[in-house]
């Protein structure tokens, strides 16, 4: 009988110590709720704000179907889903993009800079991709192509335009844009810390120590959930001080 019932199970068995399939399930479950909880406030917020609520949804929305994906195939595989990884950040990074560029239009932000960012957002995940996946050889150059394509991204919001109409707005979009950028600068340079845990190059001592996957799946629940979470709080602030 158990067999019988291992056989037509559909749900593939995990070890106890499977670490990187332990991350996928929580953060799959993370990314759902997060949802939910974004979704379900959308219209308690200014109409000015629903946009960049609906954008935090969706991104952790996104990352929730990409998990459910993930997951399984990690279960089925023990293989890095490097292709569904990709895919999730492709759409999910440039609407991170889109939400600095939102929170900035009080200040007169120009699409031109949505744009520039997302670009640059592009260009950093394509050229990772080739270095992780297409071109494992070469991951060292990709990753640093990916890095400068980064560290753009980086000096636009911390000292380029994006900061001066950060400064222009003031108050509270300036305090969240300020968050933001720390997320950027230290969140995000998770990323690469799991790109060299999981490709060959002179970083190799970190082979083995870290999981690439783990340190992934830690990244993006700090920078999804945490991004939208700071997204929340503006137009929580923002609505407060308008009812005043
Ligand atoms: C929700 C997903 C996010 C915020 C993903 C961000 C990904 C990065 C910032 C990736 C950056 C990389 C480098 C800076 C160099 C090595 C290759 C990457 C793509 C891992």
């Amino acid at each position: 009988m158990n067999t019988l019932f291992n056989a037509i199970s559909l749900v593939p068995k995990m070890a106890q110590d499977d670490y990187v399939g332990f991350t996928f399930f929580v953060g799959c479950m993370a990314m759902m709720a997060a949802s939910v909880f974004f979704f379900l406030s959308m219209n308690s917020f200014d109409r000015k704000w629903r946009t960049s609520i609906l954008v935090s949804g969706l991104i952790t929305f996104i990352a929730a179907v990409h998990y459910w994906y993930m997951r399984d195939y990690w279960a089925m595989n023990a293989e890095s889903p490097t292709f569904f990884r990709y895919v999730d950040w492709i759409l999910t990074v440039p609407l991170m993009c889109v939400e600095f560029y939102l929170i900035l239009k009080v200040a007169g932000a120009k699409k031109a800079l949505m744009w520039k960012m997302i670009l640059a957002s592009v260009i950093m995940l394509v050229t990772g991709y080739f270095g992780e996946s297409v071109y494992r050889d070469q991951a060292q150059i990709w990753g640093l192509l990916s890095g400068i394509a980064y560290f753009y991204i980086v000096y636009e919001i911390w000292l380029g335009s994006a900061k001066k109409l950060a400064m222009q707005a003031g108050g509270s979009v300036l305090k969240a844009h300020k968050t933001l950028c720390w997320f950027v600068l230290v969140g995000w340079s998770i990323y690469p810390l799991g790109y060299m845990a999981g490709t060959p190059g002179w970083y190799d001592g970190l082979n083995g120590v870290l999981s690439m996957d783990v340190i992934y799946n830690i990244g993006d629940a700090i920078n999804k959930i945490g991004f939208g979470l700071v997204i929340y709080s503006l137009a929580v602030q923002s609505t407060l001080k308008e009812a005043k």
